[in-house]
């Protein structure tokens, strides 16, 4: 049978209103692929697997929060929503609006958006404003604008964009047949933790499938939940996560602590370094942001010992790596020029100046 998309897969299982009127792209149903020879490289012995949430249709996880959030404002007759985003909620709700018939709203961090996300906001035709501030300062203002006018506020403030993004826990229960043992996730106005959270548990109490312990995962320069207090300037290369007051901070704190979790902080390094070796070692690309679970996850076994022998670990990888692309190309050289002929490849490749 045709896939339909996340409302009709799960609908009974999410707390939508009656009015709710479906608006999909068929997201969701992303794959969780096996990565062995990460797990090899974190020293073995368990079993990784990657929930590749870049293969929605915009690109990231944050369509299934949106298909939500928009179906439930269509359903009562939104005509223009809006969000603050550091480029990816921007696009998703673009996107989603834009197949509703409505017009949509992106305040972005100046300067902070990667290419392909302003890219996509532009082309699924958002109305885009920059803020001469951060992700913080924009989100406080789209929160009084949605107050005062007609206006649909689509961040993760939004209950409903919960209620979808509980589908991945849904998802991974449904694939592994139970849940896995850690979840590791990146965490910035922590939206998505707090959704698998309630995912796990309710999927628990209905099946049996027990819960994960979360592994949160921030950037250094931008870790106010690590810190315990707001960050006024935060910095970070995964500027997805570039997020110095997270709105759901409070529920991540208690969905790490009631999961017997954590919630962590990993260098700019590290992230550049895990997206890295993702890439090479399984044939996955995906944006600094996205590779900063498992660069706490390594964190975890190389700094504090983590014990995962035996184990069954899922990261979730959040956004695609062609949202930022400029990330891998910014420090290249060019690549090697040869003219059109055999033997000026074959000197390139076989011989002493091998091609990288
Ligand atoms: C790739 O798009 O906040 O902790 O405005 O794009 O639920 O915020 C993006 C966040 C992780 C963090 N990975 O999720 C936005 C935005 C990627 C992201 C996160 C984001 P939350």
């Amino acid at each position: 049978m045709q896939y339909r998309g996340l409302l009709a897969q799960y609908r009974a299982l999410l707390n939508l209103p009656a009015h709710t009127r479906p608006i999909t792209l068929l997201e969701g149903n992303t794959p969780l692929i096996p990565a062995p020879h990460l797990a090899h490289e974190l020293g073995g012995g368990f079993e990784l697997f990657i929930k590749y949430e870049g293969l929605n249709p915009t690109g990231s996880f944050k369509d299934r929060g949106m298909t939500a959030a928009i179906s439930e404002a269509a359903g009562r007759g939104v005509t223009t929503v809006i969000c603050a985003s550091t480029g990816n909620t921007a696009a998703s709700a673009a996107a989603y609006a834009s197949r509703a018939g409505m017009k949509s709203i992106v305040l972005i961090p100046q300067g902070k958006v990667a290419a392909g996300k302003l890219a996509g906001a532009v082309a699924y035709g958002a109305q885009v404003v920059q803020i001469d501030g951060s992700f913080d300062d924009a989100l406080a203002m789209v929160v009084e604008i949605s107050n005062k006018h007609p206006i649909a506020l689509v961040n993760s403030i939004n209950p409903y964009r919960i209620e979808g993004q509980k589908t991945a826990a849904f998802e991974i229960c449904d694939v592994l047949g139970q849940s896995p043992e850690w979840l590791c996730l990146p965490v910035g106005n922590a939206g998505n933790i707090t959704a698998y959270w309630a995912g796990f548990r309710q999927y628990n109490d209905l099946k049996w499938c027990g819960l994960p312990r979360l592994l949160g995962v921030q950037a250094a320069g931008a870790a106010p939940l690590v810190l315990g207090h707001p960050v006024e300037k935060p910095e970070t290369v995964a500027t997805a996560i570039r997020i110095g007051k997270p709105a759901r901070g409070e529920q991540a704190l208690e969905a790490a602590d009631e999961s017997d979790g954590r919630i962590i902080a990993v260098s700019d390094e590290e992230i550049l370094h895990m997206q890295k070796i993702l890439a090479k070692l399984e044939g996955i690309w995906v944006e600094p942001a996205s590779a900063a679970g498992l660069a706490g996850l390594a964190h975890q076994v190389v700094h504090e010992k983590l014990d995962l022998r035996g184990k069954r670990i899922v990261a979730i990888c959040t956004g695609h790596g062609l949202k930022d692309p400029d990330i891998v190309t910014k420090g290249l050289h060019q690549p090697i020029l040869v003219a059109p002929r055999l033997d000026a490849l074959e000197q390139v490749i076989l011989g002493e100046g091998k091609a990288t």
